[in-house]
């Protein structure tokens, strides 16, 4: 199959016709993680450009994003099949003041095909509320992710909220998403910065070991 056409069908937001698409691939036996990158996550970029030049808006990039989710739904299984299981606790969160959810629900995916336990926040999340959390459940990894320049900084208050709460020393501050880079991460005082979800996953395992 053409993982172009995955593509389109993501673009144009037609959910159904993605998941049908998805399924027939992974039944052709094309690996999970070509199906994620040269279908799913191909399309998702084509509408990032397109949004950043105001071709496309908030509604057709939530149905591009609904679209997203359903296919890599299915690849969850196959992305978390290979491997040996590790062992260890994450929470993640995307920043508050941050909706962006599709690349922390990849990080979560991929972390769980590794075997580690995710505690998922889920979107808007306060520095306090990520900390106690972690506090609460022992987590040994934090996970930040934001995609806005203007939310970006929460992440040195999660870092701070963690030295507050006497965690610092116990568990490793990881962070993510479009416009993080490696210097902000040292610049804020957090543990790792990672590019992509499976970097994000085998740093997590690293850490938890
Ligand atoms: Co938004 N948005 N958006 N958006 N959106 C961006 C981020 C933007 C770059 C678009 C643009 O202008 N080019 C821009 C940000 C500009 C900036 O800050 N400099 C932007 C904007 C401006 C906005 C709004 C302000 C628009 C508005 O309302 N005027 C608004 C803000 C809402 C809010 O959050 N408060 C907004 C809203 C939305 C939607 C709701 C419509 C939708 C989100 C739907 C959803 O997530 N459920 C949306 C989307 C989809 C995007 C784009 C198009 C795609 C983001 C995405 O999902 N990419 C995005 C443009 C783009 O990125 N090209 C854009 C695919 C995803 C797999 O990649 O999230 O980067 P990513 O994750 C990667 C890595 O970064 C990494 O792993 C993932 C996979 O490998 N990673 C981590 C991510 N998190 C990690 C955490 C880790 C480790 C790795 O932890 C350790």
């Amino acid at each position: 199959m053409d993982l172009n056409e995955i593509s389109l069908q993501l673009q144009a937001g037609k959910a159904k016709i993605v998941k049908t698409l998805v399924q027939q691939a992974i039944d052709e036996g094309i690996p999970a993680q070509k199906i994620l990158e040269e279908g799913l996550l191909a399309g998702m970029s084509v509408i990032g450009e397109k949004f950043k030049n105001n071709d496309v808006f908030v509604p057709e990039v939530l149905v591009a994003a609904r679209a997203m989710n359903m296919g890599a739904n299915l690849l969850k299984p196959l992305l978390a099949e290979d491997g040996v299981k590790a062992t260890g606790k994450v929470c993640i969160g995307t920043v508050k003041g941050d909706l962006h959810d599709i690349g922390k629900n990849l990080v979560k995916m991929m972390m769980e095909g590794k075997g580690l336990e995710v505690v998922d926040l889920g979107t808007d999340v306060a520095p306090e509320t990520i900390v106690k959390t972690a506090q609460e459940q022992g987590c040994q990894v934090i996970c930040c992710s934001a995609l806005l320049t203007t939310t970006m900084g929460v992440m040195a208050d999660v870092v701070k909220a963690a030295e507050a709460a006497g965690i610092r020393d116990s568990v490793k501050i990881m962070v993510g998403g479009a416009p993080v880079t490696d210097a902000f991460c040292q610049q804020v005082g957090a543990d790792a910065y990672t590019p992509d979800a499976a970097s994000a996953a085998e740093k997590a395992v690293e850490f938890c070991a």
